[in-house]
């Protein structure tokens, strides 16, 4: 059970539901309650599959560290990003995607107005101070018409939203633990990135931010 419904039912929620931008539906604090859950989920990922810090096409090596659970995870190495049914540390397959997630984001999903969304894979992001994600779309799924889920926690972050063009100003989102957004129709294809994360410390996390980024990938 998703503890934010039984929350939804109780709580004047049209206040905490802000769309910002055409697609993008911001859902503050409707994981917070799941939040405890969530990370135990997390540490269980990341006894199979550790973080680790993945290398660009160009050769960089990125600061924020990354795992995956789910039927494939996103991948980046020389060669290009993409999805892969292995976890090229290990060899293995990716953690099952825990429950608790894809009920998590199926709900935010049907909140913002996306009704049976079933994602196939979440990519978990762990900043610390200093870590940055530059200006990107995400575009190695397959199919654009299913929404992209992201829930915050620990540390807050900025977070950057841009429009269809590199070039197009970008708006910045303080993105609390908690929060939860929900990227679909015309926000799907945006550019967005994170700034540098801030020194602090967390209840929840300590000295992190931790991200989770359901996609419905093949
Ligand atoms: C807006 N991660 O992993 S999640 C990523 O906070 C990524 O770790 C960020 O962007 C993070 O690719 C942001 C929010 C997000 C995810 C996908 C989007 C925002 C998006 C797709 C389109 C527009
Ligand atoms: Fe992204």
């Amino acid at each position: 059970m998703v503890t934010a419904d039984l929350f939804d039912a109780t709580t004047d929620t049209a206040a905490r539901r802000i769309d910002f931008a055409p697609g993008a539906t911001l859902l503050r604090g409707f994981a917070a309650a799941d939040a405890q859950a969530l990370l135990s989920a997390v540490q269980a990922v990341i006894e199979r599959a550790p973080f680790r810090h993945m290398i660009t096409p160009g050769g960089y090596r990125m600061s924020m560290a990354i795992t995956n659970c789910g039927a494939v995870g996103w991948v980046s190495d020389r060669s290009g990003y993409r999805y892969a049914a292995l976890d090229p540390d290990s060899g293995a397959s990716w953690p099952a995607l825990p429950a608790l997630f894809g009920e998590l984001a199926a709900a935010a999903a049907r909140r913002a107005g996306f009704a049976d969304y079933c994602p196939d894979t979440c990519l978990i992001n762990c900043y610390e101070p200093g870590a940055r994600l530059s200006l990107h779309q995400d575009k190695n799924e397959k199919d654009f018409a299913a929404p992209i889920v992201s829930v915050s926690l620990g540390l807050p972050a900025q977070f950057l939203f841009g429009g269809a063009q590199r070039k197009q100003r970008t708006l910045r989102l303080p993105l609390w633990h908690g929060d939860v957004v929900v990227w679909g129709g015309a926000a799907r294809l945006a550019y967005h990135g994170v700034a540098a994360l801030a020194a602090g410390s967390h209840p929840a996390t300590g000295n992190r931010r931790i991200n989770l980024t359901f996609r419905r990938a093949l």
